[in-house]
């Protein structure tokens, strides 16, 4: 059942102890979220641990107060309330995703509900727009650091205001924010345009990977762990690339297949008109939204492709979808 920002917000002013966390791989969505909500009651008064499963990676570690996010956990004091953020399955979550009660806030379409309380809104831009939802229902503070972490988590996750989930409420809400403090080109400067040099570099292996499918309706770029390895690049300079490949004059859906270890892919959708992204990665298993989703698949390179290129066209063509 769905749980307003109202009650979400009632249950935090009554706790005072809590502890948030996003999903493993975060984003600058999840990771925004966490310190803008933690920063919002550390300065309501409230004692906040914020928990993240590895150390925060560029450019993430330049959000305020990243530094304050912890790795480990001290299991002796308990908590009021755990809050989950941008994370669609408690899998995700790892052992930490136990605690209870468990607050889930999130825009995922796949979202599975396994909260105690679930803030889910899927046609919500972000999770940080559902945050500052949930912050202004409690009247929690809203000082500079919050406003720029939730802009950044918009900015984001809309791919700076123009993939689909653009809605005017999330413009609104961004506005509102640059009126307390957010300052939109330093934070795309920080979030989307710093870019390292391994970076760049494996973006050009990553362009010269490219290839078409389907009459040209999909295109695939194919990143391996030689590439990462020759560009001195991480997982997190790879983002957003498989932009990219939806840009492309005739594309409906771009894809971004990744080697994370031997014979273990990570697959990342995005389409640009009609097809369910979302749908389409929940027949291997995995989700997230229309326009952008994910899957993990095993095998070797060959048959992981071959087999998502079939499901692919079967939805290109209308049969499914
Ligand atoms: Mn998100």
């Amino acid at each position: 059942m769905m749980t307003s920002p109202d009650r979400i917000a009632a249950v935090l002013s009554d706790g005072n102890r809590f502890l948030l966390m996003t999903h493993k791989d975060p984003d600058a969505d999840g990771i925004g979220s966490m310190l803008a909500l933690g920063k919002s009651l550390m300065d309501a008064g409230k004692e906040v641990v914020l928990f993240a499963h590895e150390p925060v990676q560029p450019p993430l570690d330049l959000l305020k107060g990243a530094s304050e996010i912890v790795t480990k956990l001290d299991f002796e004091r308990g908590f009021d309330a755990a809050v989950a953020l941008d994370c669609a399955v408690k899998g995700r979550l790892g052992g930490v995703g136990n605690h209870r009660p468990l607050i889930n806030i999130d825009h995922h379409e796949s979202n599975d509900f396994f909260g105690d309380l679930n803030l889910i809104e899927t046609g919500s831009s972000s999770t940080g727009e559902l945050v500052f939802k949930v912050i202004e229902a409690g009247g929690f503070p809203v000082g500079r650091d919050v406003a720029e972490n939730i802009f950044a988590a918009i900015q984001t996750d809309t791919g700076s205001f123009r993939y689909g989930n653009t809605t005017a409420e999330a413009l609104r809400i961004a506005a509102d924010l640059m009126e307390r403090g957010a300052n939109p080109w330093e934070i795309s400067r920080k979030m989307m345009d710093s870019y390292s040099l391994p970076r760049l570099r494996l973006l050009e292996m990553a362009l010269g990977t490219i290839e078409f499918h389907h009459e040209g309706r999909v295109a695939m770029m194919i990143l391996s762990r030689e590439m990462f390895r020759r560009a001195g690049a991480q997982q997190m300079d790879s983002e957003r690339f498989v932009d990219y490949p939806r840009f492309v004059f005739g594309v409906e859906l771009g894809v971004l297949i990744r080697e994370t270890d031997e014979n273990d892919y990570k697959f990342s959708l995005r389409s640009n008109t009609q097809l369910n992204a979302a749908r389409l990665a929940s027949r291997f298993g995995g989700g997230g939204h229309v326009r952008a989703a994910g899957f993990r698949s095993q095998g070797s390179v060959n048959s992981v492709k071959d087999g998502f290129l079939k499901e692919a066209g079967r939805f290109l063509d209308g049969a499914c979808g």
